[in-house]
């Protein structure tokens, strides 16, 4: 059924990476287009990938998580207006996971933010142009900042080796950070900042690449160096991420859902009017309908491309599901659904209107990992 699907036409517009080479020779068998650039699914299979992520280490090319830089005396005044996450007390050798939303509550993004300085940030995209929402902020307040995307690149080492391939070619300094920290290491003459971070729950790193022309000697430098430890091209895998619940911006959540239906609220400080959005948020902290685990049991279902309609047993609308994937360690499908507050207790009964037809599926307690 899938396996015809029309070819993606090659374009300008769908910018490519410093990687996208090193990926193609490693055989990419599937892309996604992600802030308008190549963003890899799938080498193998889904599935292939998957154990491998979890056994060994995989370079990931996430290029396509755009770096957005903001310099200057405002800095931090302009973050803070789009995150109701306080800024006050980051560090600079910190990256928070902030949910940036809009003067509704309204979920603009969900980037990892990178403090370099008191006067210097970096945003690490999810999928959406907020480049043009903090332009528009910094012109309408007349900010003194400058606000540009940065000649950054970020390429991921996930997997339980992740340790010893990084310790090998960066040293102790960077397998000694803690999660959500990063320090700066020289590469390629060029003061380059490493995070302990990435999109999945396995052991894991991110490298912020400084200049496109280094991507592949960054590549061949990881690969020569884990050649006995299996090391594999990767990408960020809907297996793990859904059990992991790391939410997918545009699919899982979108600007019509506040951070609070997100599942966000532990990054909303209601306390102090920090963004914007304040006052909405304010409002809205009671969500009527949240981010939930699902569990579809039965066979594998096919990758999904559009929600689901999900429906209590009663058959009223439950909300929907968006994203799913078959789990070979849980032995189902693992998903992510929008659950209305009068199903979402763990154990309800869902029916899932699934491109197959009916599947009788369950509300979970929580995540798988
Ligand atoms: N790394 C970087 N940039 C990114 C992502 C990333 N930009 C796009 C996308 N991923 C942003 N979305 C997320 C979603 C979840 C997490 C990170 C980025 C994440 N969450 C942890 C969790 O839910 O377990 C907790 C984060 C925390 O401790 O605050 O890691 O992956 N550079």
């Amino acid at each position: 059924m899938t396996d015809s699907l029309p070819r993606l036409t090659p374009s300008t517009r769908v910018r490519r990476t410093p990687f996208s080479r090193r990926v193609e020779a490693a055989g990419v068998s599937a892309y996604s287009i992600y802030n308008h650039m190549l963003l890899p699914t799938e080498f193998r299979s889904v599935e292939d990938d998957y154990r491998h992520l979890l056994s060994a280490v995989q370079l990931w090319d996430v290029s396509a998580q755009r770096q957005v830089e903001i310099t200057g005396p405002d800095a931090q005044k302009l973050v803070q207006m789009s995150t109701p996450r306080d800024l006050s007390t980051m560090a600079d050798n910190q990256c928070y996971y902030i949910p940036a939303v809009d003067e509704n509550g309204g979920l603009l993004n969900d980037p990892v933010l990178v403090r370099l300085a008191s006067d210097r940030f970096r945003v690490s995209l999810a999928d959406s142009d907020l480049l043009h929402y903090y332009k528009g902020l910094a012109n309408g307040f007349a900010l003194d900042v400058d606000v540009f995307e940065a000649d950054v690149f970020p390429l991921a080492v996930q997997g339980p080796l992740s340790n010893r391939l990084m310790g090998r070619v960066f040293g102790d300094e960077v397998t000694a950070l803690e999660s959500f920290r990063h320090r700066s290491v020289q590469l390629f003459g060029r003061a380059t900042t490493v995070a302990r971070s990435g999109w999945s729950h396995q052991a894991g790193f991110e490298i912020y690449l400084e200049g496109s022309e280094h991507g592949e000697a960054l590549w061949d430098m990881l690969s020569d160096a884990g050649a006995d430890l299996d090391v594999r091209a990767g990408c960020p895998n809907s297996i793990e991420r859904i059990m992991s619940g790391l939410l997918s911006y545009g699919g899982d959540v979108t600007l019509d859902n506040t951070p609070f239906e997100a599942g966000l609220g532990r990054y909303c400080n209601l306390s102090a009017t920090l963004c914007l959005g304040h006052a909405a948020l304010a409002e809205k902290s009671r969500p009527m309908r949240q981010i939930r685990a699902v569990e579809i049991p039965g066979d594998p279902l096919p990758a999904i491309g559009e929600r689901w309609p999900t429906a209590g047993l009663n058959h009223g609308s439950a909300g929907f599901i968006t994203s799913a994937a078959w789990s070979p360690d849980v032995g189902a499908n693992v998903a992510i659904g929008m659950i209305e507050s009068a199903h979402w207790s763990p154990g309800t009964e869902l029916v899932i209107d699934t491109p197959e037809g009916p599947r009788a599926a369950f509300v979970r307690s929580g995540f798988w990992s």
